[in-house]
This record gives structure tokens, C-alpha cells and sequence, in this order.
């Protein structure tokens, strides 16, 4: 679809320069307008062909059926979250490049502590509390609580943690490859 979208300007304003560079003759001006309408005419028809085509390609390869979150499948978080929250793929895959959507079910009083992301990380929170704090140590006096609809952003290796109060979950989503590194290894389950 980007590519076709990115198609109709570029169409449009040549099927336009044409037109208005015909010769001045009447005979040739009408002529070279018809033409010109044809010309457009069946471009524009091409033009639609290829968005409907392109339309229906995108939609038997990428589309997803919409699901409510009842529907999520929950499994293990990767091993570099602490142990206890559960982890679901909504789209892409978090480990390759390109755009991810996941969520995190964590427990009251979990914990994630000082980190950051080699991109920018975007958190929305679907339920419960969930606190954020920018730093290089986990310290609950210094952070700032979202509930439902809350939203936040960790930029591409800028140290920070969070923290949960109640069961919470949240969304990510951001470019991959997704990973996180402690600021004190000792932090990483995964070592
Ligand atoms: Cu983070």
C-alpha cells in the first residue's frame, strides 16, 4: 500500500504538466486534450486496478483477525524479564527488525529494574498501575504512576525502570530488535 500511495502524486502531476504543455494550435490543442484525457483516463483506471489489487494482496497476507484481550495467548516472558510476568506477540516479531507489539502481564509488586533499550520504547497501559521512573536505580519515591490509557516512552538508551502495584498490564510497541540491558548486570535473569 505505501508504495501505491506513494504512486498517486507523482501520476497525477505528470498526467497535469502534459496537458498544460500542449502546443497552442486549437486543432492540435483539442486533440492533445482528449488525448491527454484518454491518456489519464486509463492511467487513473490502472492506477485504481493496482490500489484494489494491491489492497487485496495486503489483506490476504498481512491481516490479522482483530481479537479481544480474553483472546490473548499468554506464554513465558523472554528470559531477560524477572521471572513472574507473562508475555504475548501481538505483531511482528520483538527479536527482528521492524515494527513489534507485545504485552506484559505482571503480578502486584513486580519489578523491572534500572534498563534500557537499544530503541525507543513505547509503553501503553491496558490495566492496573504501573509506575515508571528514569534513572540509573529502581527508587519507588521517584517515578510517575499510570493507570488505564496512561502512556509513556523510555528513548533509545535511557536508563530507566518500573514497577507495579496491583496486577497491571501493558503494551509495547516500537521498532526491533527489542532487548533490554541492565545498568548493574547482576540485574539480567537471563545471566
Ligand atoms: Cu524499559
Amino acid at each position: 500500500m505505501t508504495n501505491a500511495t506513494a504512486t498517486i502524486p507523482r501520476q497525477a502531476h505528470y498526467s497535469g504538466t502534459a496537458a498544460a504543455s500542449e502546443p497552442a494550435s486549437p486543432a492540435r490543442a483539442q486533440t492533445g486534450a482528449l488525448k491527454s484525457w484518454k491518456d489519464t483516463m486509463s492511467s487513473r483506471l490502472m492506477l485504481m486496478a493496482f490500489i484494489v489489487l494491491g489492497a487485496s494482496g495486503a489483506l490476504a497476507d498481512d491481516m490479522k483477525m482483530p481479537m479481544n484481550g480474553k483472546d490473548i495467548k499468554w506464554g513465558p516472558v523472554p528470559p531477560f524479564f524477572p521471572k513472574g510476568a507473562e508475555f504475548a506477540v501481538l505483531s511482528g516479531d520483538p527479536s527482528k527488525d521492524g515494527l513489534y507489539v507485545v504485552r506484559l502481564k505482571m503480578p502486584a509488586g513486580y519489578k523491572i529494574p534500572a534498563h534500557h533499550h537499544p530503541t525507543t520504547e513505547n509503553v501503553t497501559v491496558v490495566s492496573g498501575n504501573f509506575h515508571i521512573g528514569m534513572g540509573d536505580y529502581l527508587d519507588e519515591k521517584k517515578g510517575i504512576e499510570l493507570t488505564s490509557g496512561g502512556y509513556g516512552e523510555a528513548p533509545a538508551k535511557m536508563n530507566h525502570y518500573a514497577w507495579v502495584t496491583s496486577p497491571t498490564i501493558v503494551q509495547v510497541h516500537g521498532q526491533g530488535p527489542f532487548a533490554i540491558t541492565y545498568v548493574n548486570p547482576a540485574d539480567d535473569p537471563s545471566h
